[in-house]
Parts: structure tokens; C-alpha cells; sequence
């Protein structure tokens, strides 16, 4: 591949993995199951929407809805080819969870790094 496409299975450093469907227009759907959590909730598989630029190295956005907890995350970042010519994912994240009131709402965001 001289090309990136999100299209098709991932697996991250945390041992997360997603599968992602690309439509025509950069446009993607797919599914979420996280390795970690913090929360005694069985893990669900969760879904996914998203949008990449239609570029070699696109650049990409989305969003996972946890199916198991009311907390949301978008996750950003970039496709690359590495050294091998593997692809590659650098993404940053935003962890939304609930705030009881609205006194707590500043500390419900949590952010991050990873690899994919
Ligand atoms: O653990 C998260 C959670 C939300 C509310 C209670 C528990 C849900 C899973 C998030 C998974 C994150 C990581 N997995 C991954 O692949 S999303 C970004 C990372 N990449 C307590 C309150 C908020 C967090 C912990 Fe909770």
C-alpha cells in the first residue's frame, strides 16, 4: 500500500480493536470494543461514526457511543505508513462521562493518546 484507508480492522496499544466500513464520500461506521474500562459494567461492543479526508495520509475524526455506560468518545488523528509500509493510526482522544451537577461538569473530560 503507498495509501492509508481507516477501511477494515484495528487493533491500538491498549488492546482496544474497531472495524470500520468507508463509504464513497469519506464517510464510516463501524464498531468499538475497548480492553479497559473502569467501571464494573460488562464491556459491549459500541458503535462508531466517522469522517476521513479523502487523502494518502488521511486525516480522520469520529465518534464512539459506549453502549455500556453514558459516556462518549471522539477520537482524532492521522493514518501514516510506517517505516514497512504498515498503516499506521496517531490519534487523541476526549473521554465525555456524566456530571451528576453541574458543579462537577469541569472535571468530566479526560483526554489522550494512542496508537493504532
Ligand atoms: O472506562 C470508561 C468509563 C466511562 C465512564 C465510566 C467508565 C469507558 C471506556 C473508555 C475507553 C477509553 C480507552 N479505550 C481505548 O481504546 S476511550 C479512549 C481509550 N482508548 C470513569 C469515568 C470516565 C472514565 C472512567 Fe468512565
Amino acid at each position: 500500500v503507498t495509501r492509508c484507508s481507516l477501511a477494515g480492522f484495528w487493533k491500538n496499544d491498549l488492546g482496544s480493536n474497531m472495524t470500520i466500513d468507508i463509504f464513497e464520500n469519506g464517510t464510516f461506521i463501524g464498531k468499538y470494543l475497548t480492553a479497559v474500562s473502569t467501571t464494573n459494567k460488562t464491556i459491549l461492543q459500541s458503535p462508531l461514526v466517522g469522517y476521513q479526508q479523502p487523502t494518502d495520509v488521511p486525516l480522520f475524526g469520529f465518534t464512539v457511543r459506549w453502549s455500556f455506560i453514558n459516556s462518549i468518545t471522539v477520537f482524532t488523528g492521522q493514518c501514516f505508513l510506517d517505516e514497512s509500509g504498515q498503516q499506521v493510526l496517531y490519534t487523541t482522544w476526549l473521554l465525555r462521562s456524566e456530571a451528576q451537577n453541574l458543579q462537577d461538569n469541569w472535571s468530566q473530560t479526560r483526554y489522550g493518546c494512542m496508537v493504532t
